[in-house]
């Protein structure tokens, strides 16, 4: 396959590069080096939230947001998300009762319906980077005492009303990972205005500790390492969005409806077309070299052991059956984009 949907962004080699040999010279490798902490600091002001916590990625993320926040019994959930959302409760005990979408995002009306007493948190996905009911989740949460955590996977350096999307809820989880917009190779961030819970996930990322030899409770490994926040460190100036921005308009002159729409606050990694005829068209692209990828299809709840009850999510199905990922960053030109964009004209 010439062109890939996803694949990564990379910084200039010298940069990082030159971070590596500091690296090495210095032998602090990890545990809470120098670039990590620089790291967290860009990222929190970049973000206008107080604290962000470099983890090791999303996943492990999300799972010690549920610890810090001492979650408890069913986390309502899309199920038209990674299934990483889902697994990363389950595995820790938690149970995700999976609600349908309206338009991409988690509906607000069926959570509120969804809320029992067995409710811990709700997890709402900034799908594609598209900001979902932020003021009605708010909303929610407060009347009936549940805290949100944001699964802010797809939405680094995307903005809500003027206002970048990482201070919403208990706290957001972003993904660093090499398919994302933003990528430190493996990696991810807990964002919050909660000193407390803040400090309560540094702790639980390094094994509970507070100090040499103390340890306070149980807690994981999910340090992120000096290199993995290097890369972070050399694609901060990237030209990320602008590449994105363009490359999407692009898409849109072409394919019109067909895309899903984003709003000038997206980062515009996501490029996706829905259209009934999805798995042709990834067919056709797959024969002149373009792997677009069917995200997320199908549904988690389809997936074991989720598939195990009977789910109703009409809209979820719609989409996890018409949505395709098609590629872009830097390493798509224009003439690919419209190269795509007649094979997608052609089969939809
Ligand atoms: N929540 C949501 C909503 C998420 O989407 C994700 C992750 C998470 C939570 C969890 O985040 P992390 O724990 O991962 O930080 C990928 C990623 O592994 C995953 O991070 C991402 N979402 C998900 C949407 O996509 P795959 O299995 O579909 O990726 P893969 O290996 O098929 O790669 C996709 C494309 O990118 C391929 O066309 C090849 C290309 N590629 C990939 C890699 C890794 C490259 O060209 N180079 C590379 O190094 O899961």
């Amino acid at each position: 396959m010439r062109l890939l949907t996803g694949r990564p962004n990379v910084p200039d080699e010298y940069k990082l590069l030159h971070h590596v040999t500091k690296i090495l010279e210095s032998r602090r490798l990890t545990n809470n080096g120098p670039r990590v902490c620089q790291l967290e600091e860009i990222v929190a002001a970049y973000l206008g939230v107080r604290h962000c916590v470099a983890v090791a990625n999303a996943t492990l993320g999300l799972q010690i947001a549920a610890k810090a926040l001492d979650l408890t019994g069913e986390v309502i959930m899309p199920s038209w998300t990674f299934v990483a959302t889902a697994h990363a409760m389950k595995w820790i005990g938690l149970e995700p009762i999976f609600v349908d979408v309206r338009g991409r995002h988690l509906d607000p009306a069926l959570v509120e319906d969804a809320i029992t007493e067995k409710t811990g948190a709700i997890v709402p996905v900034h799908t594609f980077g598209a900001p979902c009911d932020i003021d009605e989740f708010r909303y929610i949460s407060e009347k009936h005492g549940v805290p949100v955590v944001y699964d802010s996977a797809h939405a680094f350096g995307c903005s809500y009303n003027g206002n970048m999307i990482g201070g919403l809820g208990a706290c957001e989880v972003f993904s660093f990972h090499a398919t994302k917009f933003f990528n430190t190779f493996e990696g991810g961030a807990i964002t919050t205005n909660d000193s407390d819970l803040a400090e309560r996930c540094r702790r639980m990322r390094n094994f509970g500790f507070v100090d040499y030899d103390i340890v306070v409770e149980v807690g994981i490994n999910a340090k992120m390492s000096e290199i993995h926040a290097a890369m972070g460190l050399s694609l901060l100036d990237a030209p990320l969005v602008a590449v994105n921005r363009d490359n999407y308009h692009r898409y849109r002159e072409n394919l019109g409806e067909l895309l899903m729409p984003h709003d000038e606050g997206s980062n515009f990694w996501y490029v996706v077309v829905e259209t009934d005829n999805r798995d042709k068209v990834a067919e056709e692209l797959a024969k002149i070299g373009v792997l677009a990828r069917k995200y997320f299809h199908p549904g988690v709840h389809r997936m074991p052991p989720y598939d195990q009850r009977e789910w109703d999510l009409p809209n979820t199905e719609r989409l996890a059956r018409r949505t395709l990922c098609l590629p872009t960053g830097p390493t798509v030109s224009k003439d690919d984009i419209d190269e795509i964009c007649e094979v997608v004209l052609k089969w939809s």
